[in-house]
C-alpha cells in the first residue's frame, strides 16, 4: 500500500520549513522576540503525532522532516507497545493515555509495529530538512 503526501499536506509542511526558517533569523538577529519564536514552534510540533486506538496507528504512514519529534499515544482500552523493525526506537508497555516521544535525526524509513500485537503496523517517513523550499 502507497502512501503520498496531498497537496494540502505538502503546502503545510512547506509552511512550516518557511517559519523555522524565519524564526532562526529572527533569534539570531533580534533575541529579544521570544513570543513570536515560541509560537512558531508550537505549531510546528503539532503534526507530528500518532494515534493508538482499535488496534490501529493513526495515522499508519506519517511523514515528517528530520529533527522532528514524534509522540505516539495510546488512546486504546488495551496496552500497546511501540517497536521499529530496525531497533532504532522501543517504548515501554504503554496503558490508556501513556505517551511515548522519539526524535527522527536522520531522514529514512522507519517501519514499525506494536510488539504486543504485531499485526499492527505503521511507518515513519523522515524527509531531509529543506528539501521541499526550493520548488
Ligand atoms: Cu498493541
Amino acid at each position: 500500500m502507497l502512501t503520498t503526501i496531498n497537496p494540502a499536506q505538502h503546502r503545510r509542511i512547506a509552511l512550516l520549513l518557511g517559519a523555522v526558517g524565519v524564526t532562526s533569523l529572527l533569534a539570531v538577529a533580534l533575541p529579544e522576540l521570544t513570543a513570536a519564536g515560541e509560537a512558531v514552534s508550537a505549531a510546528a510540533a503539532s503534526p507530528a503525532a500518532v494515534k493508538i486506538d482499535n488496534f490501529a496507528f493513526t495515522p499508519a504512514t506519517l511523514t515528517i522532516t528530520a529533527g522532528t519529534t514524534v509522540t505516539w499515544k495510546n488512546e486504546d482500552d488495551s496496552p500497546h507497545r511501540i517497536g521499529d523493525k530496525n531497533g532504532t526506537f522501543k517504548s515501554a508497555a504503554l496503558d490508556t493515555d501513556d505517551t511515548f516521544s522519539h526524535t527522527f535525526a536522520a531522514p529514512g524509513e522507519y517501519p514499525y509495529i506494536c510488539t504486543i500485537h504485531p499485526y499492527m503496523a505503521g511507518k515513519i517517513i523522515v524527509k531531509p530538512v529543506g528539501k521541499t523550499s526550493s520548488n
